[in-house]
Protein backbone atom coordinates (compact mmCIF):
# COMPACT_ATOMS: atom_id res chain seq x y z
CA UNK A 1 0.00 0.00 0.00
CA UNK A 2 1.61 3.59 -0.98
CA UNK A 3 0.87 6.52 0.95
CA UNK A 4 1.29 10.09 -0.06
CA UNK A 5 1.61 12.18 2.30
CA UNK A 6 0.97 16.32 1.82
CA UNK A 7 1.72 19.04 3.87
CA UNK A 8 -0.66 22.16 2.43
CA UNK A 9 0.46 24.83 4.77
CA UNK A 10 2.01 27.65 2.95
CA UNK A 11 1.75 30.14 5.56
CA UNK A 12 5.08 31.76 5.91
CA UNK A 13 4.44 34.55 8.61
CA UNK A 14 5.67 34.60 11.06
CA UNK A 15 7.95 32.09 9.30
CA UNK A 16 7.31 29.18 7.39
CA UNK A 17 7.20 26.16 9.85
CA UNK A 18 8.76 22.69 9.08
CA UNK A 19 5.60 20.08 9.13
CA UNK A 20 6.69 18.38 12.24
CA UNK A 21 3.51 15.84 12.69
CA UNK A 22 4.26 14.55 8.99
CA UNK A 23 7.60 13.78 10.12
CA UNK A 24 6.59 11.95 12.85
CA UNK A 25 3.92 10.04 10.77
CA UNK A 26 6.69 9.04 8.14
CA UNK A 27 8.68 7.67 10.45
CA UNK A 28 5.44 5.49 11.79
CA UNK A 29 4.93 4.43 8.03
CA UNK A 30 8.31 3.71 7.88
CA UNK A 31 8.45 1.38 11.14
CA UNK A 32 5.51 -0.59 9.56
CA UNK A 33 7.26 -1.00 5.95
CA UNK A 34 4.18 0.89 4.79
CA UNK A 35 6.05 2.81 1.49
CA UNK A 36 5.55 6.42 1.57
CA UNK A 37 6.31 9.98 -0.55
CA UNK A 38 6.49 13.09 0.70
CA UNK A 39 4.73 16.56 -0.78
CA UNK A 40 5.26 19.31 0.62
CA UNK A 41 3.19 22.38 -0.63
CA UNK A 42 5.18 25.31 1.38
CA UNK A 43 7.30 26.07 -1.31
CA UNK A 44 5.89 25.12 -4.51
CA UNK A 45 4.95 27.62 -7.14
CA UNK A 46 2.36 25.65 -8.84
CA UNK A 47 0.44 23.29 -6.37
CA UNK A 48 -2.01 21.48 -9.00
CA UNK A 49 1.08 20.28 -11.13
CA UNK A 50 2.88 19.37 -8.24
CA UNK A 51 -0.29 17.45 -6.96
CA UNK A 52 -0.71 16.11 -10.51
CA UNK A 53 3.20 14.42 -10.60
CA UNK A 54 3.29 13.41 -7.02
CA UNK A 55 0.05 11.26 -7.74
CA UNK A 56 0.94 10.47 -11.41
CA UNK A 57 4.42 9.16 -10.14
CA UNK A 58 3.86 7.73 -7.04
CA UNK A 59 0.44 6.05 -7.57
CA UNK A 60 -0.77 6.48 -3.98
CA UNK A 61 -2.98 3.98 -2.35
CA UNK A 62 -3.92 6.24 0.17
CA UNK A 63 -3.37 10.34 0.54
CA UNK A 64 -2.70 11.99 3.87
CA UNK A 65 -3.42 15.77 4.65
CA UNK A 66 -1.98 17.01 7.44
CA UNK A 67 -4.19 20.49 8.20
CA UNK A 68 -2.08 22.14 10.77
CA UNK A 69 -3.83 25.48 10.80
CA UNK A 70 -7.61 26.45 10.55
CA UNK A 71 -6.74 30.14 10.00
CA UNK A 72 -3.88 32.54 11.66
CA UNK A 73 -6.12 33.60 14.55
CA UNK A 74 -5.13 37.04 14.27
CA UNK A 75 -7.76 40.08 14.60
CA UNK A 76 -8.58 42.31 12.30
CA UNK A 77 -6.45 40.61 9.87
CA UNK A 78 -8.35 37.65 9.89
CA UNK A 79 -7.29 34.85 7.30
CA UNK A 80 -8.58 31.65 6.68
CA UNK A 81 -6.51 28.76 5.16
CA UNK A 82 -9.40 26.01 4.72
CA UNK A 83 -10.40 27.68 1.00
CA UNK A 84 -6.87 26.36 -0.07
CA UNK A 85 -7.23 22.71 1.45
CA UNK A 86 -10.49 22.59 -0.06
CA UNK A 87 -8.82 23.62 -3.76
CA UNK A 88 -5.98 20.94 -3.29
CA UNK A 89 -8.73 18.04 -1.88
CA UNK A 90 -10.87 19.20 -5.00
CA UNK A 91 -7.67 19.44 -7.26
CA UNK A 92 -6.74 15.61 -5.50
CA UNK A 93 -10.38 14.07 -6.51
CA UNK A 94 -10.11 15.35 -9.89
CA UNK A 95 -7.30 13.42 -10.67
CA UNK A 96 -7.73 9.85 -8.87
CA UNK A 97 -10.54 8.46 -6.69
CA UNK A 98 -7.76 7.56 -3.66
CA UNK A 99 -8.89 8.07 -0.29
CA UNK A 100 -7.97 11.27 1.55
CA UNK A 101 -7.38 11.16 4.77
CA UNK A 102 -7.22 14.09 6.96
CA UNK A 103 -5.20 14.92 10.59
CA UNK A 104 -3.51 17.55 12.06
CA UNK A 105 -3.96 20.15 14.49
CA UNK A 106 -6.38 21.90 12.22
CA UNK A 107 -8.99 18.87 11.65
CA UNK A 108 -8.58 18.12 15.73
CA UNK A 109 -10.47 21.49 16.68
CA UNK A 110 -12.93 21.48 14.14
CA UNK A 111 -13.44 17.58 12.88
CA UNK A 112 -16.85 17.23 11.56
CA UNK A 113 -17.45 20.96 10.33
CA UNK A 114 -13.67 20.56 8.22
CA UNK A 115 -14.44 17.02 6.92
CA UNK A 116 -17.93 18.60 5.59
CA UNK A 117 -16.08 21.52 4.31
CA UNK A 118 -13.57 19.43 2.48
CA UNK A 119 -15.58 16.58 1.98
CA UNK A 120 -12.71 14.12 2.31
CA UNK A 121 -13.43 10.46 2.69
CA UNK A 122 -11.61 9.53 6.68
CA UNK A 123 -10.43 11.73 9.42
CA UNK A 124 -8.43 11.25 12.46
CA UNK A 125 -8.22 13.49 14.78
CA UNK A 126 -5.18 13.24 17.45
CA UNK A 127 -2.09 11.58 17.12
CA UNK A 128 -1.67 10.26 13.98
CA UNK A 129 1.41 7.29 14.90
CA UNK A 130 -1.13 4.39 15.57
CA UNK A 131 -4.24 5.66 14.14
CA UNK A 132 -3.25 6.43 11.14
CA UNK A 133 -1.44 3.09 10.38
CA UNK A 134 -4.47 0.99 12.57
CA UNK A 135 -6.62 3.06 9.53
CA UNK A 136 -4.69 2.05 6.52
CA UNK A 137 -4.37 -1.70 7.91
CA UNK A 138 -8.78 -1.90 8.18
CA UNK A 139 -8.55 0.38 4.33
CA UNK A 140 -6.09 -2.63 2.92
CA UNK A 141 -8.00 -5.30 4.93
CA UNK A 142 -10.97 -3.94 3.12
CA UNK A 143 -12.97 -2.65 6.20
CA UNK A 144 -13.87 1.26 5.83
CA UNK A 145 -13.51 1.54 2.01
CA UNK A 146 -16.90 1.88 0.77
CA UNK A 147 -18.44 0.08 3.59
CA UNK A 148 -19.68 2.94 5.44
CA UNK A 149 -19.02 2.65 9.16
CA UNK A 150 -16.14 2.14 10.61
CA UNK A 151 -17.01 6.00 10.57
CA UNK A 152 -15.38 9.06 8.59
CA UNK A 153 -13.69 10.26 11.37
CA UNK A 154 -11.70 7.81 12.85
CA UNK A 155 -10.59 6.85 16.68
CA UNK A 156 -7.48 5.10 17.40
CA UNK A 157 -7.83 1.87 19.69
CA UNK A 158 -4.74 3.07 21.21
CA UNK A 159 -5.66 6.34 21.65
CA UNK A 160 -2.40 9.18 21.96
CA UNK A 161 1.03 7.84 22.70
CA UNK A 162 1.51 6.89 26.50
CA UNK A 163 5.37 6.36 25.97
CA UNK A 164 6.74 8.60 23.61
CA UNK A 165 10.17 6.84 23.86
CA UNK A 166 8.44 4.21 21.92
CA UNK A 167 7.20 5.89 19.11
CA UNK A 168 9.99 6.43 16.08
CA UNK A 169 11.98 9.48 15.96
CA UNK A 170 10.66 12.10 13.37
CA UNK A 171 11.76 11.22 9.67
CA UNK A 172 13.05 14.20 8.10
CA UNK A 173 14.23 12.35 5.03
CA UNK A 174 11.82 12.85 2.80
CA UNK A 175 11.73 17.02 3.55
CA UNK A 176 13.65 19.76 2.39
CA UNK A 177 15.04 20.68 5.40
CA UNK A 178 17.43 22.98 4.63
CA UNK A 179 15.00 25.23 2.74
CA UNK A 180 13.45 25.33 6.20
CA UNK A 181 16.27 26.75 8.35
CA UNK A 182 17.50 29.37 5.21
CA UNK A 183 13.79 30.39 4.84
CA UNK A 184 12.37 29.62 7.64
CA UNK A 185 15.72 30.12 10.12
CA UNK A 186 14.85 27.36 12.24
CA UNK A 187 13.87 23.66 12.39
CA UNK A 188 11.84 22.00 15.29
CA UNK A 189 11.94 19.46 18.01
CA UNK A 190 9.52 18.42 20.57
CA UNK A 191 10.33 17.07 23.86
CA UNK A 192 6.91 16.63 25.56
CA UNK A 193 3.83 16.59 24.41
CA UNK A 194 0.26 17.92 26.60
CA UNK A 195 -0.42 20.41 28.93
CA UNK A 196 -2.07 20.26 32.48
CA UNK A 197 -2.74 23.98 33.16
CA UNK A 198 -6.54 25.44 32.23
CA UNK A 199 -6.41 28.89 30.24
CA UNK A 200 -9.82 29.61 29.04
CA UNK A 201 -9.45 29.90 25.59
CA UNK A 202 -6.46 27.13 24.73
CA UNK A 203 -6.81 24.58 22.34
CA UNK A 204 -3.25 23.03 23.13
CA UNK A 205 -4.90 20.30 25.81
CA UNK A 206 -7.45 19.30 23.59
CA UNK A 207 -5.07 18.41 20.78
CA UNK A 208 -2.28 16.86 23.22
CA UNK A 209 -4.38 16.10 26.25
CA UNK A 210 -4.09 17.48 29.71
CA UNK A 211 -1.49 15.03 30.90
CA UNK A 212 2.08 15.96 29.90
CA UNK A 213 4.02 12.99 28.54
CA UNK A 214 7.29 13.44 28.72
CA UNK A 215 10.39 12.46 26.38
CA UNK A 216 14.05 10.68 27.55
CA UNK A 217 16.44 13.53 27.01
CA UNK A 218 18.60 11.12 25.28
CA UNK A 219 16.16 10.50 22.82
CA UNK A 220 15.65 14.33 22.54
CA UNK A 221 19.49 14.48 21.98
CA UNK A 222 19.88 11.79 19.62
CA UNK A 223 17.07 13.52 17.27
CA UNK A 224 19.05 16.82 17.63
CA UNK A 225 22.12 14.84 16.66
CA UNK A 226 20.44 13.98 13.65
CA UNK A 227 19.24 17.27 12.78
CA UNK A 228 22.54 18.50 13.16
CA UNK A 229 23.58 16.06 10.55
CA UNK A 230 20.62 17.81 8.08
CA UNK A 231 22.77 21.42 9.06
CA UNK A 232 19.66 21.94 11.55
CA UNK A 233 21.38 23.92 14.14
CA UNK A 234 18.52 26.23 14.66
CA UNK A 235 15.61 24.74 16.49
CA UNK A 236 11.97 25.51 17.98
CA UNK A 237 10.80 23.42 20.86
CA UNK A 238 7.29 23.17 20.47
CA UNK A 239 6.32 22.13 23.66
CA UNK A 240 3.53 23.98 25.39
CA UNK A 241 5.59 25.01 27.80
CA UNK A 242 9.51 24.10 27.91
CA UNK A 243 10.20 24.81 31.34
CA UNK A 244 7.86 22.33 33.10
CA UNK A 245 8.01 19.86 34.55
CA UNK A 246 11.47 22.03 35.23
CA UNK A 247 13.58 19.14 36.24
CA UNK A 248 12.81 17.69 32.40
CA UNK A 249 14.06 21.15 30.84
CA UNK A 250 16.39 20.70 33.18
CA UNK A 251 17.47 17.26 32.11
CA UNK A 252 17.08 18.13 28.44
CA UNK A 253 19.33 20.94 28.82
CA UNK A 254 22.26 18.88 30.61
CA UNK A 255 22.20 16.57 27.96
CA UNK A 256 22.84 19.37 24.79
CA UNK A 257 25.63 20.36 27.26
CA UNK A 258 26.96 16.92 28.17
CA UNK A 259 26.96 15.95 24.88
CA UNK A 260 28.66 19.45 23.54
CA UNK A 261 25.15 19.87 20.47
CA UNK A 262 26.50 23.18 19.27
CA UNK A 263 22.75 24.54 18.47
CA UNK A 264 20.27 27.33 19.49
CA UNK A 265 17.55 27.02 20.58
CA UNK A 266 14.24 29.13 21.65
CA UNK A 267 10.64 27.84 23.54
CA UNK A 268 7.83 28.71 24.60
CA UNK A 269 7.98 29.20 28.73
CA UNK A 270 5.74 29.99 31.97
CA UNK A 271 6.75 32.77 34.00
CA UNK A 272 5.92 30.76 37.33
CA UNK A 273 8.83 28.32 36.64
CA UNK A 274 11.50 30.45 35.10
CA UNK A 275 14.42 29.99 37.85
CA UNK A 276 18.35 31.69 37.68
CA UNK A 277 19.34 27.58 37.70
CA UNK A 278 17.54 26.66 35.22
CA UNK A 279 17.64 30.11 32.72
CA UNK A 280 21.78 29.35 33.44
CA UNK A 281 21.31 25.78 32.08
CA UNK A 282 19.04 26.59 28.77
CA UNK A 283 21.83 29.57 27.81
CA UNK A 284 24.84 27.26 28.11
CA UNK A 285 23.03 24.96 26.33
CA UNK A 286 22.48 27.37 23.42
CA UNK A 287 19.00 28.75 24.17
CA UNK A 288 18.68 32.34 22.66
CA UNK A 289 15.16 33.07 23.82
CA UNK A 290 12.01 32.78 25.50
CA UNK A 291 8.44 33.66 24.96
CA UNK A 292 6.21 33.90 27.58
CA UNK A 293 2.75 33.39 26.90
CA UNK A 294 1.72 36.18 29.20
CA UNK A 295 -1.56 37.42 27.83
CA UNK A 296 -2.29 39.86 30.62
CA UNK A 297 -0.58 42.03 33.25
CA UNK A 298 -3.54 42.34 35.33
CA UNK A 299 -3.97 40.56 38.03
CA UNK A 300 -7.72 39.96 37.90
CA UNK A 301 -7.49 39.48 34.22
CA UNK A 302 -4.79 36.59 34.41
CA UNK A 303 -7.47 35.09 36.80
CA UNK A 304 -10.00 35.59 34.58
CA UNK A 305 -8.10 34.28 31.67
CA UNK A 306 -7.47 31.06 33.42
CA UNK A 307 -3.79 31.81 33.65
CA UNK A 308 -1.47 29.84 36.61
CA UNK A 309 0.93 32.92 37.17
CA UNK A 310 0.64 36.61 38.59
CA UNK A 311 2.26 39.81 37.93
CA UNK A 312 5.00 39.40 40.43
CA UNK A 313 5.87 36.04 38.60
CA UNK A 314 5.74 38.08 35.40
CA UNK A 315 8.17 40.79 36.96
CA UNK A 316 10.14 38.27 38.25
CA UNK A 317 10.71 36.09 35.19
CA UNK A 318 11.58 39.17 33.28
CA UNK A 319 13.92 40.45 35.77
CA UNK A 320 15.96 36.76 35.52
CA UNK A 321 15.96 36.88 31.94
CA UNK A 322 17.21 40.61 31.84
CA UNK A 323 19.67 39.38 34.55
CA UNK A 324 21.23 36.76 32.72
CA UNK A 325 21.13 38.42 28.50
CA UNK A 326 18.16 36.10 27.62
CA UNK A 327 16.12 37.74 24.79
CA UNK A 328 12.54 37.71 26.16
CA UNK A 329 8.99 38.31 24.92
CA UNK A 330 5.66 38.22 26.26
CA UNK A 331 2.61 37.62 24.16
CA UNK A 332 -0.40 39.68 24.92
CA UNK A 333 -4.07 38.81 24.11
CA UNK A 334 -5.71 41.82 24.82
CA UNK A 335 -9.85 41.71 25.19
CA UNK A 336 -10.67 39.12 27.15
CA UNK A 337 -13.60 38.60 29.63
CA UNK A 338 -13.76 41.02 31.89
CA UNK A 339 -11.24 43.27 29.96
CA UNK A 340 -11.97 47.36 30.40
CA UNK A 341 -9.63 49.64 28.75
CA UNK A 342 -8.11 50.29 32.13
CA UNK A 343 -7.28 47.11 32.52
CA UNK A 344 -5.89 47.07 29.15
CA UNK A 345 -4.03 50.01 29.47
CA UNK A 346 -2.33 48.74 32.42
CA UNK A 347 -1.17 45.23 31.03
CA UNK A 348 0.84 47.31 28.26
CA UNK A 349 2.23 49.94 31.14
CA UNK A 350 3.58 47.33 33.04
CA UNK A 351 4.81 44.85 30.29
CA UNK A 352 6.24 47.83 29.52
CA UNK A 353 7.89 48.38 32.33
CA UNK A 354 9.53 44.32 32.42
CA UNK A 355 11.80 45.57 29.61
CA UNK A 356 11.48 42.52 27.12
CA UNK A 357 12.97 42.13 23.86
CA UNK A 358 9.66 42.74 22.32
CA UNK A 359 5.62 42.52 23.11
CA UNK A 360 3.48 40.39 20.51
CA UNK A 361 0.02 42.23 21.41
CA UNK A 362 -2.99 40.30 19.56
CA UNK A 363 -6.39 41.86 20.14
CA UNK A 364 -8.87 39.48 20.37
CA UNK A 365 -9.13 35.36 20.93
CA UNK A 366 -9.97 33.15 17.70
CA UNK A 367 -12.89 31.40 20.04
CA UNK A 368 -12.65 27.35 19.57
CA UNK A 369 -15.27 25.10 20.53
CA UNK A 370 -14.55 22.93 24.04
CA UNK A 371 -13.03 26.09 25.49
CA UNK A 372 -14.22 27.70 28.39
CA UNK A 373 -14.22 31.10 26.01
CA UNK A 374 -16.67 29.40 23.43
CA UNK A 375 -19.10 28.68 27.15
CA UNK A 376 -18.90 32.47 27.96
CA UNK A 377 -19.26 34.10 24.99
CA UNK A 378 -22.71 31.95 24.83
CA UNK A 379 -23.54 32.85 28.18
CA UNK A 380 -22.96 36.67 26.69
CA UNK A 381 -25.24 35.87 23.44
CA UNK A 382 -21.56 36.96 21.45
CA UNK A 383 -22.01 33.46 19.57
CA UNK A 384 -24.91 31.40 18.62
CA UNK A 385 -25.69 28.05 19.70
CA UNK A 386 -25.60 26.93 16.16
CA UNK A 387 -21.94 28.16 15.37
CA UNK A 388 -19.81 26.30 12.98
CA UNK A 389 -16.80 27.88 14.35
CA UNK A 390 -15.64 27.63 10.49
CA UNK A 391 -15.53 31.53 10.03
CA UNK A 392 -13.41 32.98 12.77
CA UNK A 393 -15.30 34.70 15.93
CA UNK A 394 -13.16 36.53 18.51
CA UNK A 395 -13.81 37.25 21.94
CA UNK A 396 -13.34 40.67 22.35
CA UNK A 397 -15.11 42.29 25.80
CA UNK A 398 -17.58 44.80 25.05
CA UNK A 399 -16.84 47.09 27.04
CA UNK A 400 -13.49 47.86 24.64
CA UNK A 401 -14.81 46.79 21.69
CA UNK A 402 -15.12 50.25 20.33
CA UNK A 403 -12.50 51.94 21.50
CA UNK A 404 -9.15 49.10 21.04
CA UNK A 405 -8.51 49.01 17.49
CA UNK A 406 -7.44 52.57 17.45
CA UNK A 407 -6.05 53.23 20.43
CA UNK A 408 -3.68 50.23 19.52
CA UNK A 409 -3.19 51.50 16.33
CA UNK A 410 -2.15 54.99 18.26
CA UNK A 411 -0.23 53.00 20.78
CA UNK A 412 1.70 51.00 18.05
CA UNK A 413 3.18 54.52 17.43
CA UNK A 414 4.81 54.77 20.03
CA UNK A 415 6.48 51.18 20.85
CA UNK A 416 8.31 50.73 17.36
CA UNK A 417 9.65 47.84 19.09
CA UNK A 418 6.59 45.94 19.47
CA UNK A 419 4.23 43.44 17.21
CA UNK A 420 1.54 43.46 16.38
CA UNK A 421 0.35 40.91 14.36
CA UNK A 422 -3.17 41.21 13.54
CA UNK A 423 -2.50 45.19 12.32
CA UNK A 424 0.26 43.64 10.17
CA UNK A 425 3.00 45.84 12.35
CA UNK A 426 6.14 44.84 12.40
CA UNK A 427 5.24 41.17 11.12
CA UNK A 428 4.87 41.65 7.09
CA UNK A 429 6.47 38.83 4.43
CA UNK A 430 8.61 41.48 3.29
CA UNK A 431 10.49 41.93 6.15
CA UNK A 432 10.56 38.45 7.14
CA UNK A 433 11.89 37.77 3.77
CA UNK A 434 14.50 40.15 3.69
CA UNK A 435 15.79 39.19 7.25
CA UNK A 436 15.93 35.67 6.43
CA UNK A 437 17.85 36.61 3.00
CA UNK A 438 20.88 38.22 5.56
CA UNK A 439 20.98 34.80 7.00
CA UNK A 440 19.63 35.76 10.42
CA UNK A 441 18.55 32.59 12.11
CA UNK A 442 16.17 32.00 14.96
CA UNK A 443 12.52 33.88 15.88
CA UNK A 444 12.86 37.44 14.62
CA UNK A 445 11.38 39.39 17.39
CA UNK A 446 14.83 38.11 18.84
CA UNK A 447 16.32 41.18 16.85
CA UNK A 448 13.35 43.75 17.64
CA UNK A 449 15.34 45.72 20.04
CA UNK A 450 17.85 46.52 16.89
CA UNK A 451 15.27 47.40 14.80
CA UNK A 452 14.17 51.31 15.26
CA UNK A 453 12.81 51.82 12.16
CA UNK A 454 8.81 50.45 11.49
CA UNK A 455 7.50 47.83 8.64
CA UNK A 456 3.53 48.72 7.85
CA UNK A 457 1.40 46.47 4.73
C1 LIG B 1 5.07 25.50 18.12
C2 LIG B 1 3.90 26.15 17.41
C3 LIG B 1 4.15 27.29 16.64
C4 LIG B 1 5.55 27.83 16.39
C5 LIG B 1 6.25 26.90 15.38
C6 LIG B 1 7.75 27.00 15.41
C7 LIG B 1 8.38 25.93 14.57
N1 LIG B 1 9.38 26.30 13.82
O1 LIG B 1 7.97 24.80 14.59
C8 LIG B 1 5.24 29.25 15.82
C9 LIG B 1 5.28 30.27 16.94
C10 LIG B 1 6.17 29.76 14.71
C11 LIG B 1 3.81 29.08 15.35
C12 LIG B 1 3.23 29.89 14.41
C13 LIG B 1 1.91 29.76 14.00
N2 LIG B 1 0.96 29.00 14.56
CO1 LIG B 1 1.36 27.60 15.84
N3 LIG B 1 1.55 26.21 17.06
C14 LIG B 1 2.59 25.64 17.59
C15 LIG B 1 2.16 24.45 18.47
C16 LIG B 1 2.34 24.82 19.93
C17 LIG B 1 2.89 23.13 18.24
C18 LIG B 1 2.86 22.59 16.80
C19 LIG B 1 3.70 21.34 16.69
O2 LIG B 1 4.79 21.36 16.16
N4 LIG B 1 3.24 20.20 17.23
C20 LIG B 1 3.97 18.94 17.23
C21 LIG B 1 3.54 17.99 16.09
C22 LIG B 1 4.30 16.68 16.19
O3 LIG B 1 2.16 17.73 16.26
P1 LIG B 1 1.07 17.83 15.08
O4 LIG B 1 1.56 18.71 14.00
O5 LIG B 1 -0.23 18.17 15.69
O6 LIG B 1 1.01 16.35 14.48
C23 LIG B 1 0.41 15.26 15.11
C24 LIG B 1 -1.09 15.12 14.90
O7 LIG B 1 -1.75 16.34 14.65
C25 LIG B 1 -1.24 14.14 13.78
N5 LIG B 1 -1.16 14.59 12.39
C26 LIG B 1 -0.54 15.65 11.86
N6 LIG B 1 -0.68 15.65 10.52
C27 LIG B 1 -1.40 14.57 10.19
C28 LIG B 1 -1.83 14.10 8.95
C29 LIG B 1 -2.58 12.92 8.89
C30 LIG B 1 -3.03 12.40 7.58
C31 LIG B 1 -2.89 12.23 10.09
C32 LIG B 1 -3.67 10.99 10.04
C33 LIG B 1 -2.46 12.71 11.34
C34 LIG B 1 -1.71 13.87 11.37
O8 LIG B 1 -0.16 13.26 14.01
C35 LIG B 1 0.99 14.03 14.42
C36 LIG B 1 1.86 13.20 15.32
O9 LIG B 1 1.15 12.73 16.44
C37 LIG B 1 0.65 24.31 18.08
C38 LIG B 1 -0.30 23.94 19.21
C39 LIG B 1 -0.29 22.47 19.47
N7 LIG B 1 -0.20 22.12 20.70
O10 LIG B 1 -0.38 21.67 18.56
C40 LIG B 1 0.30 25.69 17.52
C41 LIG B 1 -0.73 25.78 16.40
C42 LIG B 1 -0.49 24.65 15.42
N8 LIG B 1 -0.45 27.05 15.77
C43 LIG B 1 -1.50 27.64 15.34
C44 LIG B 1 -1.48 28.86 14.59
C45 LIG B 1 -2.82 29.47 14.26
C46 LIG B 1 -0.28 29.45 14.18
C47 LIG B 1 -0.11 30.72 13.33
C48 LIG B 1 -1.05 30.87 12.15
C49 LIG B 1 -0.23 31.91 14.29
C50 LIG B 1 0.16 33.24 13.70
N9 LIG B 1 -0.79 34.03 13.26
O11 LIG B 1 1.31 33.52 13.63
C51 LIG B 1 1.36 30.58 12.87
C52 LIG B 1 1.47 29.80 11.56
C53 LIG B 1 2.89 29.48 11.18
C54 LIG B 1 2.98 28.62 9.94
N10 LIG B 1 3.87 28.96 9.04
O12 LIG B 1 2.22 27.68 9.80
C55 LIG B 1 -2.75 26.89 15.69
C56 LIG B 1 -3.40 26.14 14.50
C57 LIG B 1 -4.89 25.92 14.64
C58 LIG B 1 -5.64 27.19 14.31
N11 LIG B 1 -6.16 27.86 15.33
O13 LIG B 1 -5.73 27.56 13.19
C59 LIG B 1 -2.24 25.93 16.82
C60 LIG B 1 -2.95 24.60 16.94
C61 LIG B 1 -2.36 26.72 18.14
C62 LIG B 1 -3.72 27.30 18.39
N12 LIG B 1 -3.83 28.60 18.45
O14 LIG B 1 -4.70 26.63 18.55
N13 LIG B 1 3.22 28.01 15.95
S1 LIG C 1 -1.95 28.77 27.07
FE1 LIG C 1 -0.14 27.50 27.43
S2 LIG C 1 -0.22 27.03 29.60
FE2 LIG C 1 -2.26 27.75 29.06
S3 LIG C 1 -3.41 25.86 28.63
FE3 LIG C 1 -2.56 26.64 26.71
S4 LIG C 1 -0.64 25.57 26.40
FE4 LIG C 1 -1.24 25.31 28.55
Amino acid sequence: MNVLLISPNIETLPDPVFPLGLAYLAAALRENNIPCHILDLCFVADYESAIESAINAFKPDVIGLSLRNVDNVSYPNSISYLPFYQKVVKTIKRMCSTPVVLGGSGLALLPDQIMDYLEADYGIVGEGEFAFIELLKRLQAGDGANKGPPCKIFHSENGMAKDLDAIPLPDRSGFDNRLYLTKGGMGNIQTKRGCPFKCIYCTYPIIEGNQMRLRDPTRVCDEIERLLGYGVDTLFIVDSTFNYPIDHAQGVCREIIQRRLTIKWSCYANPRFVTPNLLDLMLKSGCTSVEFGTDSAHDAMLVNMGKNFTIRDLQHASKICRESGMAFCHSLLLGGPGETMATAQQTLDTVQGMLPTTAIVMIGTRIFPHTRLAEIALNEGMIDPNEDFLDPVFYISRAIQNEILSFIEGYSKQNPTWIFPGLNINMTERGQRTLRRFGIKGPLWEFMKRLDKREKN
